[in-house]
């Protein structure tokens, strides 16, 4: 661990973090909402993140949804839609650049529930929080990928005919235990770990960080912003990742 470089001189910052990385055989990475921001899609928190006027702690909940199913369907169809429109962002391909160059010492962590690293071409993806794209029955637990096709106002299952509930985990529930075991493998056995466009304030997913971090990984974390992790990253390169992260895969060369 070495003490964490809040660098003003982004120069700075970028030389540390290719210093980090060149040499890193295994990479983990983790990213949040903020990598798709310049994509077009909304991030949860801080301006803008509320959606009618709520927060997400109160549409992503399993109460949330046996109280008002409608209104979390409304968030989700809305999301939805929206995934039809967008692309992947410069971000997204220097992720897929540093998996060719990685080739199975590469893994991905996202927090994403919208398919952007996929749909750029990343291959070793773990969804961690599920995706929009799939739907699970709350009864027969039956579980249909239907892309970004737009589904009912309050969609049910073609099987029994209960309610359908999009295939992401909500607040209070478990992550997929697969898909959460091999992040934390990866996490633990990088040489480098990088932490994109997150705020790192939801949990287990930003443990990931403590878990490399305390494995000896170097960290470093690309945010526009000072996040929850920024006190414990070893290079912070403050700035929008769809110009950061290309800068510094561009200089890994
Ligand atoms: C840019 C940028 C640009 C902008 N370039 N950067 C008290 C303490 C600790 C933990 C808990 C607690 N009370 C409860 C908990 C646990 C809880 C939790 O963590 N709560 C905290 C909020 C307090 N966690 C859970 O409940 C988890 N489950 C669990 O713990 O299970 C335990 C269990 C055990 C036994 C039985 C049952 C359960 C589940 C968490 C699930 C989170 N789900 C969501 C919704 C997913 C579906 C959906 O998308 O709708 O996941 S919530 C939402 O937050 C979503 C995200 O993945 C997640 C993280 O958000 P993210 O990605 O960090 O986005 P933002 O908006 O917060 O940040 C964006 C960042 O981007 C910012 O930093 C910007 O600066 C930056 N940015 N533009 C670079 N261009
Ligand atoms: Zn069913």
């Amino acid at each position: 661990m070495h003490p964490p470089i809040d660098y003003e001189s982004s120069e700075e910052a970028l030389d540390r973090a290719v210093q980090l990385l060149r040499p890193a055989k295994a990479v983990a990475v983790l990213t949040g909402a903020g990598i798709s921001a310049e994509s077009g899609l909304a991030t949860f928190r801080g301006a803008g993140g509320l959606w009618e006027g709520h927060r997400v702690e109160d549409v992503a909940t399993p109460r949330a949804f046996l109280r008002d199913p409608e209104l979390v369907w409304r968030f989700y169809n809305l999301r939805r839609a929206n995934l039809a429109a967008v692309k992947p962002n410069p971000g997204h391909l220097a992720l897929v650049e540093l998996e060719n160059r990685l080739g199975a010492g590469f893994t991905l962590v996202t927090q994403n529930v919208d398919g952007l690293h996929q749909a750029a071409g990343n291959k070793n993806v773990l969804e961690i929080h599920g995706t929009l794209r799939r739907v699970r029955c709350v009864c027969c637990e039956r579980v249909t990928d239907h892309g970004v096709e737009p589904l009912a106002d309050l969609p049910h299952c073609a099987a029994c005919g209960a309610l359908l509930r999009p295939d992401v985990v909500w607040f209070e529930e478990p992550l997929p235990t697969d898909i959460w075991d091999r992040s934390v493998s990866a996490a633990a056995s990088c040489d480098c770990f990088l932490v994109v466009g997150t705020s790192a304030v939801v949990y287990p997913a930003a443990g990931l960080i403590d878990v490399a971090r305390m494995d000896g990984a170097d960290v470093i974390e690309a945010n526009l912003d000072r996040s929850a992790a920024s006190s414990r990253v070893d290079v912070l390169l403050l700035g929008p990742s769809g110009t950061t992260l290309p800068e510094l895969i561009k200089r890994l060369h």
